[in-house]
């Protein structure tokens, strides 16, 4: 017999499975946990807020297409981490939270931080359950993973009555996680051959999660086949290479008119791995709805998602993976109705990003400091970026070129840049990685920061502050013109706030300054904050606060 207690045979399923960081803010309320990773190979990341916490460990689940693992304590503990647990459910990031929980003969008297978790994450995770006896830690942590990972991916909640972690049972471990890999048939690919054969203007779309490096090298292969134009959706850049003869662009946040036109005249898109939202279909008006399915064609890992909200002509049931392999093994035809149309959709998306002829209000332009961060920055840099005006630089002007490089939330969550980066320099410290955040959005989890310096994690933030929550002051502008109400911000020294830190810190008022101030930013070999102060007037590359008020005005 070999007596563990519950907190160490969970630490030890961990293990099995492969989990290679914990990211948590600790609580009492779990200590025999705490405690069984002091002796264990995970790395442990204690973090400042649990929000930062959770979202480093959905920042590790779309960077692995593992898991991220997040502990928190009870009832405010797990409030503060759900924003992370949202961004994995509407992201399909697959990530597991562990929350402490009263003893098992205190519940439902509304213990100290009692917390019915059914309840609140109900709607927001795939599966959410509490371990009652020590001996179904095995099983429940091995169900997690698969539930995490399998079919459309998501967030797992697992809580851990106190008293049953220190409870000394003896158990196996479970065997490490083998995910299901759903592939698409032989008919499926036949059925998808003849419908693009009989095609006159089709294109791809892909996004979701559950891809990979090779995955997105046989997408591209099957694309060069088929001479097919390619777009990503909202915030899925990685999934195909910017530099690829045949990308189009992304399909985001005001996208390229010509891509838009493009997705409206096709009459065959074969959406492979996203769901469509309302983010890359434009509020929903690029697809009927439900619609006759006669333009789609859906491949999705999650059965629940194909023809859930558009009907879809053809629906392949497969990770996106296994069907970008099915896909490159495709024949190639000799010839397509539709040739040189990716040659002119890339074409239409390099006019598109390229950042040279943009010229926003002020000494800093924001087009200029993207062209030089493309100019030195190497291709396999990670981006990482949460919600608001100023991502519109990253996204649009940084040609992402390599699975992995990516991390920002599709679900438009702001404070996700700034942990994002510590762990994806956890997971991958031999990448340089660059988060850009807002004023307003650095300072909702920001302290985060000091988590890189005390994990020694070089990573650079660039701070764009234009003193407001631009975002919705644009949409105030565009609204209620001239009422500017909760959108001003009165803001710190963010270069001294590094420094005080024990981090770099850096100043830049005018674009000739960002050069140097990367520089000495990536020399320094500490977690350097870049304060790049820009006029509230560059809203956005196009147009300015004031044309949108005057036009708000003139209606
Ligand atoms: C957690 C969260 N709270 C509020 C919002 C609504 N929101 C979207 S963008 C934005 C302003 C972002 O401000 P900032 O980070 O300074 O970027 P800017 O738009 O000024 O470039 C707000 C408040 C959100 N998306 N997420
Ligand atoms: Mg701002």
């Amino acid at each position: 017999m070999t007596m563990r207690s519950g907190g160490q045979i969970l630490v030890d399923q961990l293990k099995v499975h492969g989990a290679s960081h914990v990211f948590c803010v600790p609580g009492e309320s779990y200590l025999a946990v705490l405690d069984a990773l002091y002796d264990a190979s995970i790395k442990t990341v204690v973090c400042r807020q649990e929000g930062g916490a959770a979202y480093m460990a959905e920042a590790a689940g779309k960077l692995t297409g593992k898991p991220g693992i997040v502990m928190v304590t009870r009832g405010p503990g797990s409030t503060n981490a759900s924003a992370g647990i949202h961004v994995a459910s509407q992201d399909s990031t697959p990530l597991i939270m562990f929350v402490g929980q009263v003893a098992r003969d205190m519940k439902e008297r509304e213990a100290f931080q009692e917390l019915d978790y059914k309840a609140v994450f109900g709607s927001m995770a795939k599966w959410v359950t509490e371990i009652d006896r020590a001996e179904r830690i095995p099983e429940i942590v091995s169900r997690a993973f698969h539930v995490a990972t399998q079919g459309r991916p998501g967030p797992v909640v697992i809580a851990l009555p106190e008293d049953m972690l220190t409870d000394s049972v003896d158990v196996a471990d479970a065997q490490p996680c083998a995910p299901v890999v759903m592939k698409p048939g032989a008919a499926d690919m036949e059925a998808l051959q003849k419908r693009l054969l009989a095609a006159e203007r089709p294109m791809a779309l892909v996004g979701g999660s559950g891809w990979s490096e090779e995955g997105v090298a046989d997408f591209a292969r099957f694309a060069e086949n088929f001479d097919l134009p390619v777009a990503v959706t909202f915030r899925r850049q990685m999934l195909f290479p910017a530099d690829h003869p045949n990308y189009a662009g992304d399909l985001g946040i005001g996208p390229n008119p010509k891509l838009l036109q493009r997705v409206k005249d096709a009459d065959l898109v074969l959406l492979v791995g996203g769901r469509m939202s309302e983010m890359p279909s434009q509020s929903y008006t690029l697809f009927d709805i439900p619609g006759d399915g006669a333009k789609l064609a859906h491949v999705h890992p999650g059965a629940d998602e194909l023809n859930r909200v558009y009907r879809t002509g053809l629906g392949i049931l497969s990770t996106p993976h296994a069907f970008a392999r099915a896909a490159a093994e495709l024949p190639k035809p000799n010839q397509v109705k539709w040739g040189g149309s990716a040659a002119e959709a890339h074409a239409g998306y390099l006019a598109w990003s390229s950042a040279k002829t943009i010229r926003t209000a002020g000494d800093v332009q924001m087009s200029q400091v993207m062209q030089h961060l493309v100019d030195v920055m190497p291709s396999d840099t990670v981006f990482c970026n949460g919600a608001g005006n100023y991502t519109t630089w990253v996204n649009r002007f940084w040609p992402f070129r390599h699975f992995g490089t990516q991390l920002g939330p599709t679900s438009g969550t702001m404070g996700y840049g700034v942990p994002a980066a510590v762990a994806a320099k956890a997971l991958r410290p031999d990448r340089e990685i660059v988060a850009f955040a807002g004023d307003g959005c650095f300072m909702m989890n920001g302290q985060e920061f000091a988590t890189a310096i005390q994990y020694d994690l070089p990573v650079i933030i660039v701070v764009v502050d234009n003193g407001m929550y631009g975002t919705i002051r644009m949409h105030q502008e565009r609204e209620y013109p001239g009422r500017v109400s909760a959108t001003k911000l009165s803001n710190p020294d963010f270069a001294a706030l590094a420094r005080a830190y024990g981090g770099h810190g850096e100043t830049v008022k005018r674009t000739e300054e960002f050069a140097g101030a990367l520089e000495r930013s990536r020399k320094s070999g500490m977690p350097s904050i870049i304060h790049v102060l820009i006029d509230p007037e560059a809203i956005t590359p196009a147009r300015s606060l004031t044309d949108i008020r005057n036009a708000a005005l003139k209606r």
